[in-house]
């Protein structure tokens, strides 16, 4: 376990700094197009746990980044996500009315509306990232914005969101769901780290590469968590034990392993991140908090 207990301080003040520096960075609902500047910010505003957000300051705080680099960054991620929310609730993919406690985009102003709010909040993730200085030279800072392109498109988030629909109905194995879900969620996680990573100090290659198995290993378990936590929604609701997902016929780690073998495995991607972690020492303890606040949460 972490001995990091000042997380629950440290999550709330990044959670906080993430909407104020959201709310700067997003255009004032005053300003024309005002619909759509208002429905952006009805989007990325005021809920989310901002996970993505939490990986850049952790690891960040890794090489002593500075944290105003870290909110431009952390805007720039969380702007992604975002935006493949909204776009992931309407009618033409998942078709929910509910995100965020609140109602979807497209419900709340309109399809079209929707649509244009997620390619907005997407260029506007990376207008953040391509302007001020991030990192020590532009070449460092343009790599940074591969990164996060690579994250999100056909190799990374918008791909693995292409299998998801694709498997819609069919029977994945282990070895095609894991391939979905690196890209799907798993690339956006593992940019999260990465990124945050490279807006300090150079890290010493055995600990990048440290790093970066952490960030695979977390983004698993972060889809694995997901899938259990549906399930057990669904069993305290329905009495089912598949989840929603799976009733869409969509494969979920429980529909394959089960809910046991799922949570089983959800515990063997934390200790192997946690071990992963060990050798950074003190510096990695937001990293470590991280992985065990994804498999304890409870939404
Ligand atoms: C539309 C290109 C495109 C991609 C959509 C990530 C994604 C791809 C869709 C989201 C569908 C979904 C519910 C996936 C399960 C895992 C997940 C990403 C959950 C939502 O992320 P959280 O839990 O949400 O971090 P908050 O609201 O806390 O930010």
């Amino acid at each position: 376990m972490s001995t990091d207990s000042d997380f629950p301080r440290w999550m709330a003040a990044v959670q906080q700094r993430t909407e104020t520096a959201l709310g700067v960075f997003l255009p004032p609902s005053s300003q024309a197009p005002t619909r759509l500047h208002e429905a952006m910010r009805y989007a990325a505003l005021g809920g989310g746990k901002r996970v993505r957000p939490l990986l850049v300051h952790a690891a960040g705080h890794l090489v002593d980044a500075a944290p105003d680099r870290l909110d431009r960054i952390a805007c720039a991620v969380e702007l992604i996500h975002v935006y493949s929310l909204v776009h992931d609730d309407m009618p033409c993919m998942d078709d929910d009315v509910l995100r965020r406690g609140k109602p979807t985009v497209h419900v709340e102003y309109d399809e079209a509306t929707a649509l244009l709010v997620g390619d907005a909040l997407q260029t506007r993730a990376f207008e953040l990232l391509a302007e001020g200085q991030l990192a020590e030279s532009p070449a460092a800072q343009l790599g940074m914005v591969a990164l996060l392109a690579a994250a999100s498109g056909s190799h990374g988030m918008a791909g693995g969101q292409a299998i998801d629909l694709a498997a819609v109905g069919h029977q994945l194995n282990r070895a095609e769901l894991e391939f979905m879900h690196i890209r799907k969620t798993g690339a956006l996680i593992r940019a999260s780290v990465l990124l945050g990573a490279r807006a300090g100090r150079p890290l010493a290659d055995a600990d990048h590469q440290r790093l970066d198995h952490y960030s695979k290993q977390i983004g698993l378990l972060f889809q694995v968590v997901d899938d259990i936590l549906d399930a057990e929604a669904d069993t305290a609701t329905l009495g089912k034990t598949a989840g929603k997902d799976a009733e869409h016929g969509k494969p979920t780690y429980v529909s394959l392993l089960g809910l046991n073998d799922a949570k089983a495995y959800a515990e063997e991607l934390l200790a192997d991140a946690l071990s992963t972690l060990a050798p950074l020492g003190e510096r990695g303890v937001h990293l470590q908090a991280l992985a065990e606040f994804i498999v304890r949460r409870s939404f």
